[in-house]
């Protein structure tokens, strides 16, 4: 609580004035980015799906060939839909591993546990609950086998570029050589499918974004009006940044009861909210490089929309 107050004062302190997306997911914003996945304009979701309903046992074989016994951690796991059919594939292959799914929400990791033995007959479950780095050191403690990584739906995508290459150093770091990330990335393509995928016409990504204001209304008895901000997503095709803000509307003061302090917004001024990053194949290529993988292969849809790349963890 007193982190999440102190990282949205700094971020409307700040000039300009920015939000953390990672307080987006509250109750309502788990639902509104559920709703997002299944929408019609964001193809991210059932890109990633299509690679792994179609290419799980190309992703089962070269994780075999390079590691004969592996456990599988899972950052982010969330509902595990695409990873299930990694799941089943090497639970059909008779493969001795643990499953540990990590995720910082407790009730996702409760209700995999509940759930997904059963869906999967067979299936060694461990879950985390918790932050991704820790939790990653966590499952090292708990077994020695080498590790193979999943970090998909492009939520790397979600740092900035100078973020991704320290984020990406510090997994390496819980790693030992031989081990293996697998890492969603969303591909640059035309601009204009991009930012419709964070402007869909249904309003669930507006929605989305208003929402974090409604939960500092909520939370710390702020009296943002929602009427008086517009989403607004832009896209860059040279750096792939997708970046949305939310603009203020008109001259404004919003009253926060709870830091006993108010910011002021002039017409127009922007609230930087998110990135969502966009790679190209060279770039996905020498971000492994650079965060000490070695890129062995990346599997993509048929639309060459989005990609899932294996890397192996490099000589230390
Ligand atoms: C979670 N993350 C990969 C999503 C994205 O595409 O950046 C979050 C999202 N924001 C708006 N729509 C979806």
């Amino acid at each position: 609580m007193k982190g999440f107050l102190n990282e949205i004062l700094r971020g409307l302190r700040a000039c300009p004035k920015y939000l953390p997306a990672k307080y987006f997911y509250d109750e309502t914003g788990d639902r509104l980015f559920q709703q997002i996945m299944s929408s019609p304009e964001y193809y991210l979701t059932r890109c990633e799906y299509e690679i792994f309903s179609l290419k799980t046992p190309a992703i089962a074989d070269l994780l075999q060939s390079h590691l004969p016994l592996f456990d599988l951690v899972e950052l982010g796991a969330g509902d595990c839909l695409k990873s299930r059919f990694l799941l089943k594939e090497l639970v059909h292959r008779n493969l001795s591993f643990t499953f540990y799914p990590v995720d910082i929400s407790a009730n996702v990791i409760e209700q995999l546990t509940q759930t997904l033995p059963e869906a999967i007959p067979g299936l060694k479950l461990h879950g985390l609950n918790g932050e991704y780095l820790a939790m990653l050191e966590k499952a090292r403690q708990l077994s020695d086998r080498p590790k193979v990584v999943l970090f998909l739906g492009a939520n790397i995508g979600n740092l900035e570029k100078d973020q991704t290459g320290i984020f990406l150093a510090q997994i390496r770091a819980t790693l030992k050589k031989g081990d293996l990330l697998c890492i969603g990335f969303d591909l640059k393509k035309d601009p204009d499918i991009i930012l419709s995928a964070y402007n869909d016409k249904a309003g669930l990504t507006r929605a989305f974004n208003l929402n974090l204001l409604k939960r500092i209304n909520r939370e710390f008895e702020a009296d943002f009006d929602l009427t008086a901000f517009k989403h607004f997503p832009v896209y860059d095709p040279v750096s792939g940044a997708c970046r949305s803000f939310l603009i203020s509307l008109k001259q404004q003061r919003v009253n926060m009861k709870t830091a006993g302090e108010s910011f002021c917004f002039e017409p127009y001024e922007p609230v930087f909210m998110e990135i969502s990053q966009k790679y190209s194949r060279d770039e996905i290529l020498a971000l492994a490089l650079t965060s000490g993988f070695r890129p062995l292969t990346t599997f993509c849809d048929s639309k060459h929309w989005f990609g899932d790349a294996i890397w192996e963890v490099d000589d230390k």
